[in-house]
């Protein structure tokens, strides 16, 4: 069984998130994600409109998810990597090079290319404006 890791705040669930999902999980067998808690989003300067709990129920209602863990902080993952005897790290190559790190750990990293034109961050704008 080959088993995927993935981290993200994952806020204001949409199409961007969704084929990230989806294609992480066709790495694989088993995907899990290292969904970010509100007090790491805090860390990370982000205010989800949704908290953990709620973004957590979304999460586990994809057919492409497995398993959902907390992410507390930036370290953690060569320990998740070891916890859960993860295969394969993917993440969005807006990420590209930053955990480059795991490979290390004997883990494969894949930075997969964003869905262009969505973003939290852009549907917050545009509802603004309405
Ligand atoms: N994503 C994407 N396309 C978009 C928007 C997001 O592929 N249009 C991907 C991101 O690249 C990321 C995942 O969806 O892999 C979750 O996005 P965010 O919730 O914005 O994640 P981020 O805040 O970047 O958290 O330790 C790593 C961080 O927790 C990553």
């Amino acid at each position: 069984m080959k088993r995927v890791i993935t981290y993200g705040t994952f806020d204001l669930l949409h199409y961007g998130h969704i084929n990230l999902l989806k294609r992480a999980k066709a790495l694989g067998d088993y995907l899990i994600v290292a969904l970010s808690t509100d007090e790491f989003n805090a860390l990370k300067g982000k205010k989800s409109y949704f908290s953990y709990d709620k973004r957590k129920a979304l999460l586990e209602a994809i057919r492409y998810v497995d398993l959902v863990i907390p992410e507390e902080n930036w370290e953690q993952k060569v320990n998740d990597i070891h916890e859960y005897h993860v295969d394969t790290f993917v993440i969005g190559n807006d990420w590209e090079g930053k955990f480059d790190f795991l490979k290390k750990e004997g883990c494969e990293v894949i930075y997969l290319p964003r869905t262009p034109e969505i973003s939290t961050t852009q549907i917050k704008t545009s509802l603004g404006k309405n």
